[in-house]
């Protein structure tokens, strides 16, 4: 199958063609059939954070199911999926507790399938996973507990960004900040996942929703998601335009949504006494934060969020259900789509600020 694989950091993904074996006890086959691009993987390819390489990176995708392995009872050929880059076991402490977002089987995942071992391989070379799925090939090799069933009507293309980043943004407001009506929120890094924070703020009732960017092209785009108000950090004072907009209160909420240690204190200025800012963004590795704990004094909450804190069989199909009955934008977050081969120029385009989101279609 044709797959893109990430040799090294700083290099362009090379698009070839791969073994992929066959799926293993609790595995499954899936043929894709989009692949969203994220700046996750993006960080990876800038050397932002490590992992074993080569990978074909990728985590945010849907397809149907080809053929399963030993011992799956989950799922069946046929079925159509989303696929989780949070495995859910079922039966960790995590997951019996409802916190299904920090399953333990994560971290069994670290380029490799849960046994230890890849199913991608170039000739005699070992080709690593990623978050146990690596979207961007035609077929994905993934555990039983990476699958999410999802309606049959619904279009596989556009419901693969149900994969990562609606879920993240979304769940970002709804499950991890709990935003209540009638709450002042602001979200900084209005790109991909930061339009579904947007979105999610307006499923949550929130008053007033600030996009912050740097180009003027994303606030459009915020706009569109039902952002009240815009800022342009580029050439605006985020906190006095904050301050504005909140009549001198500042704002009940603020979501960092780019992956920078200036931006979550940009976020946490923007807050009220009380407030509480939830860091979406993935810093590079080694990234320190430094903060006047007075602040935090004040009843204001310092928040992380993998994965919108949700619990992917529940919260996707939800989520998919929104958008068929036309509450939740996906369409529209779509600006542009790409073959693999072409995959260096959306990932460009990701980079430069050009796209909302784009996807590789297979
Ligand atoms: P994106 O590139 O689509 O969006 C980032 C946005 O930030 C862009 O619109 C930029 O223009 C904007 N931006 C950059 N610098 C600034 C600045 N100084 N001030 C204001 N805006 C700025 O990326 P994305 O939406 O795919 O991902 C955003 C982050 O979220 C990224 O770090 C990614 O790794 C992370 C992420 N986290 C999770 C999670 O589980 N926590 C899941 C998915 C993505
Ligand atoms: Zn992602």
């Amino acid at each position: 199958m044709k797959a893109a694989v990430l040799y090294e950091a700083f290099k362009p993904l090379v698009v070839e063609d791969l073994e992929l074996e066959r799926p293993k006890e609790h595995e499954v086959l899936v043929k894709l059939t989009a692949s969203g691009v994220c700046h996750s993987d993006l960080h990876y390819m800038k050397g932002d954070r490590e992992h074993p390489m080569p990978v074909v990176l990728g985590h945010e995708g849907a397809g149907i199911v080809e053929e399963i392995g030993p011992g799956v009872t989950y799922a069946q050929p046929g079925d159509h999926v989303v696929l989780s880059f949070v495995p859910t076991c079922g039966k960790c402490s995590y997951c019996v507790k409802g916190r299904q977002n920090l399953c333990e089987a994560r971290y069994g995942l670290r380029g490799n399938m849960q046994d230890g071992t890849t199913r991608l391989r170039k000739g005699s070379q070992e080709i690593h996973h990623f978050n146990g799925l690596s979207t961007f090939g035609e077929y994905a090799v993934v555990p039983e507990d990476s699958l999410v069933k999802i309606r049959e009507d619904a279009p596989l293309d556009r419901v693969a960004l149900i994969g990562c980043g609606v879920p993240t943004g979304v769940g970002a407001v709804i499950n991890t900040a709990k935003v209540r009506p009638g709450s002042s929120v602001v979200v900084i890094g209005t790109g991909g996942v930061g339009l579904n924070v947007v979105q999610g703020a307006v499923l949550a009732g929130a008053e007033a929703i600030i996009g912050v960017d740097i180009h003027g092209g994303k606030l459009e785009h915020a706009l569109q998601f039902g952002a009240t108000h815009l800022i342009n950090a580029a050439t605006e004072d985020v906190m006095e335009k904050v301050r504005d907009i909140t009549r001198g209160e500042m704002a009940d909420y603020a979501f960092e949504v780019i992956g920078s240690t200036e931006a979550i204190k940009q976020a946490m200025m923007t807050t009220k006494r009380g407030g509480t800012t939830v860091v979406v963004g993935v810093t590079p590795a080694g990234a320190e934060l430094t903060i006047d704990p007075d602040f935090l004094h004040l009843d204001r909450v310092l928040m992380g969020c993998t994965y919108g804190s949700c619990y992917p069989r529940a919260d996707m199909p939800m989520l998919i259900d929104l958008y068929m009955a036309r509450r939740l934008k996906l369409d529209e977050l779509i600006s542009a789509t790409f073959k693999i081969d072409d995959i260096n120029t959306a990932f460009e385009a990701l980079d430069q600020g050009e796209v909302a989101r784009s996807i590789i279609r297979y």
